[in-house]
């Protein structure tokens, strides 16, 4: 089985080209023009042993980041879910535990075919600063949603112990997502040709 999918959009604000193997190695290619986001998508990529390139060719960052962030969300979200298909084989299921300093990121997502996400972040005030690149937490839960929807996955995100460095914070995040996504992508050797709903489907 190829799991593997390319996507390329255009819209009047930006341009994005993409490439995923599920069942790769971790080996990244990303420019976003987006710093912190560059940073998250390779290690999200790389824990997940998800092969992803991913290029923002043409970006409206002059407004600010808003745009960007939102459709490379829009396209990973999309990007999965052409890869998977109709979702034959997959766990469906996966959940996952990253620590980063003080930092905890839990991950638990259901490929369900349903788009909804959930992000708790304990004491949020202490970091809703943005960073250099215009990076704040309000637009990590933009890009998971976009994400989330385009997949067509039910995804819950906490993060505990919520570092003063949104960095630290995302970095948390992004692993646990990684983590838990590598594993609802796995094959069930118990019914890998089965698609793992008590409907028959999922879209
Ligand atoms: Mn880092």
């Amino acid at each position: 089985m190829n799991r593997t999918a390319q996507i390329e959009r255009k819209s009047k604000e930006t341009e994005i080209i993409a490439s995923l193997n599920i069942d790769g190695q971790g080996k990244t290619q990303v420019k976003t023009n987006i710093g912190l986001l560059d940073h998250m998508l390779d290690l999200f990529a790389f824990h997940a042993c998800f092969d992803l390139d991913l290029a923002v060719k043409k970006a409206d960052l002059e407004i600010d980041i808003h745009h960007t962030n939102e459709d490379i969300g829009i396209v990973l979200g999309k990007l999965f879910k052409k890869a998977l298909g109709d979702m034959q084989g997959i766990k469906r299921f996966g959940s996952a535990f990253a620590p980063m300093e003080s930092t905890l990121g839990r991950a638990v997502v259901d490929i369900s075919g349903r788009g909804y996400l959930t992000l708790v972040i304990d004491n949020l005030e202490k970091v809703n600063i943005k960073n250099e690149d215009g990076y704040a937490m309000a637009y990590l839960e933009h890009f998971l949603e976009s994400f989330a929807h385009n997949l067509g996955a039910t995804i819950n995100v906490k993060i505990e112990g919520t570092s003063e460095d949104l960095h630290t914070n995302m970095e948390a995040a992004f692993k646990a997502l990684g983590l838990a996504l590598h594993e609802a992508t796995r094959i069930n050797p118990s019914r890998p040709n089965m698609i793992p709903s008590t409907k028959g489907i999922i879209d």
